[in-house]
């Protein structure tokens, strides 16, 4: 098989799962076992020297970051977003970034603050209650955004990324989550309501545990195989 994701449940890879599933690639998966810690193994780290999910093999080479894996689907099979030239691909461009670039980075530092200042107590807190702010202001300006590239019937690969942010501010991270209610933005509402329904959710739903609506009523995943923490 000349594609193929390395993934974890309910991990990042779930969104390259969903594009791939709507695009109609053949791939193949191979588990990153994060019980195991598989991801910081040596040779995970020949595939991904961050050692992080997803990674994913095409006949181009091994590509890693979720963003820059999303663009190299669009760009050589289409589907899932404007390839260069096409109308709408600026909005595309600055969209697809927003959420690699901004929105995931500010999850990682709720979900992980350690990885930046250590164990301490008082420091982690500060971290992640400035990351729950910069998640508000995101997600603010995606409801305002929605229906700009992403929002539409017709998924892309910003509704794939929108719609998995949401899910895992819902499910994973410190436990206060009061400060972010879906029902507060209807446009992203919307998306997740659409998500439930994607023909490549059902695929992902029965390969990760995902439980019956992963986007609307989001549960922690009861996966065939391998963890997702
Ligand atoms: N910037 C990376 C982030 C990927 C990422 O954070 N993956 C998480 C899972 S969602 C991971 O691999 N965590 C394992 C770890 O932190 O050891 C990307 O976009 O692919």
């Amino acid at each position: 098989m000349s594609h193929v994701l390395h993934y974890a449940p309910d991990n990042a890879s779930l969104i390259i799962r969903l594009a791939l599933d709507t695009i109609g690639l053949a791939y193949s998966t191979v588990l990153v076992d994060r019980s195991k810690r598989e991801q910081c193994s040596a040779s995970y780290r020949k595939l991904n020297p961050n050692g992080l999910i997803p990674t994913f093999e095409t006949p181009d080479g091994t590509l890693f970051e979720t963003g820059a894996i999303l663009l190299w689907l669009v760009d050589t099979h289409g589907v899932i977003g404007p390839k260069a030239g096409d109308e709408g691909r600026a909005a595309f461009l600055k969209w697809l970034f927003f959420c690699a670039n901004t929105v995931h980075p500010h999850m990682q530092l709720l979900f992980y603050p350690d990885k930046l200042v250590g164990d301490d107590p008082g420091l982690k807190q500060s971290v992640t209650d400035g990351a729950r702010r910069a998640l508000m202001r995101d997600f603010a300006i995606l409801e305002q955004a929605a229906n700009q590239a992403f929002g539409d019937d017709t998924p892309t690969a910003i509704d794939f990324y929108v719609a998995c942010l949401l899910r895992w501010c819902a499910i994973y991270g410190p436990d206060n989550r009061d400060w972010f209610t879906l029902a507060h933005s209807p446009r992203l509402s919307h998306i997740c309501k659409r998500a439930d329904a994607w023909p490549a959710t059902e695929i992902a739903i029965r390969a990760e545990g995902l439980g019956p609506a992963p986007f609307t009523a989001p549960q922690r995943p009861n996966p065939p195989e391998g963890s997702a923490l």
